[in-house]
């Protein structure tokens, strides 16, 4: 069953001095929920773990139709934490596709394992799981495919925050037994934008972690995506830090007088664990993956924007604009007052109670 969620005063202001504006072009058609696919590295940094509690509390207040997630890490705990989030915030039946073979970015170490592993005060599992079998996943390319074609033309919004190999492994793939089309035709047809977290556009001819643990696969994204992308760069999560002292001070709902009954999994919040896992308390977090998510759902009043143009990948992971009016790559950038607000809107959205 799925976890009402209440949405106070304090979250829908901001909500509402975004929703309250013109629907700009880039924005989802007006009334329509947009049907979003979260592509991650779960696992490797925290971030996801926040930005992924974002999209569930969207899709509790019928924003988003969050059809499914996806993950790029090469490591069974990223699924298995995957599992436990779905679950927890209500939605075990969520469809979840894998990466077999995928880039190396470290085996078990990690918050996700880490979270996995956790036992109540009896040694069993604190976490509930689906039940689902998660060695039989479904690679996600092969999920993509079914879900696409499956879809409206021109409907879906894939937030891809981690590596690009399942999404050029879906580029890449042939017709089958859900679409005659190839991979790349169906990406046209299905896929209206690609929001990512990736690359920088500093001038610190720095490689963004995204961009190069896979760097053949973000080339391959950002040269030849079909349809428009948005691009979440390395400084704008960057200028706006999750706070430790949100964490620490604001999941008192969790323990509440109500909630006493229930049992120690449901008292504690893998999110939240997760965040005391992945490094030692207290920390702030940039907020990647999170920008990239408040853009795909609600629209760029948030942010600034670059114009129009390409992207080029160097080999050694370099991300360089081009401004070029034919072209349909931009990025995201913030103002610090930008940055303030948003930083204020994670914490109400991230600490918002979930029944
Ligand atoms: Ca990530």
């Amino acid at each position: 069953m799925r976890k009402l969620f209440t949405l106070t005063a304090v979250a829908l202001t901001p909500l509402l001095s975004a929703w309250g504006q013109p629907i700009p072009q880039d924005r989802q058609q007006a009334g329509q929920p947009a049907t979003i696919i979260f592509e991650t590295d779960m696992g490797n940094d925290v971030d996801d773990a926040l930005a992924l509690d974002m999209l569930y509390k969207y899709a509790d207040l019928g924003t988003i139709n969050l059809l499914a997630v996806m993950t790029n890490k090469n490591n069974r705990y990223s699924a298995e934490y995957i599992d436990i989030m779905n679950t927890w915030y209500g939605y075990p039946d969520l469809p979840l596709g894998i990466v077999r073979n995928g880039v190396d970015s470290g085996g078990d170490d990690n918050y996700a394992a880490k979270v996995c592993l956790l036992k109540d005060k009896k040694g069993r599992p604190l976490f509930r799981r689906s039940g689902r079998d998660l060695n039989a996943l479904p690679d996600a390319h092969r999920l993509y495919r079914k879900l696409l074609a499956a879809q409206p033309d021109n409907s879906v919004t894939i937030v891809s925050v981690g590596f690009s190999t399942n999404l050029v492994r879906l580029l890449n793939s042939a017709a089958d037994e859900y679409s005659q089309l190839n991979g790349r035709d169906l990406v046209a047809r299905k896929v209206q934008r690609l929001i990512m977290m990736a690359g920088g556009f500093d001038g610190s001819n720095r490689g963004e972690y995204n961009v190069i643990i896979d760097i053949p696969s973000a080339k391959t994204i950002f040269h030849e995506w079909p349809t428009p992308i948005v691009t979440s760069p390395w400084e704008v999560g960057t200028a706006i830090e999750y706070p430790a002292e949100s964490i620490i001070n604001d999941f008192g709902w969790l323990t509440a007088k109500s909630r006493k009954k229930r049992s120690e999994g449901e008292q504690r919040s893998p999110m939240v664990e997760a965040y005391k896992a992945y490094l030692p308390m207290p920390y702030d977090r940039p907020t990647w993956d999170l920008t990239a998510v408040l853009y795909a759902v609600e629209g760029p009043d948030w942010f600034s924007i670059s114009r129009s143009g390409t992207i080029h990948v160097s080999d050694k992971g370099v991300t360089t604009f081009s401004s070029d009016t034919d072209s349909h790559r931009r990025y995201l950038i913030v103002t610090p007052a930008q940055a303030h607000r948003i930083r204020q809107h994670f914490i109400n959205l991230v600490s918002q109670p979930t029944f």
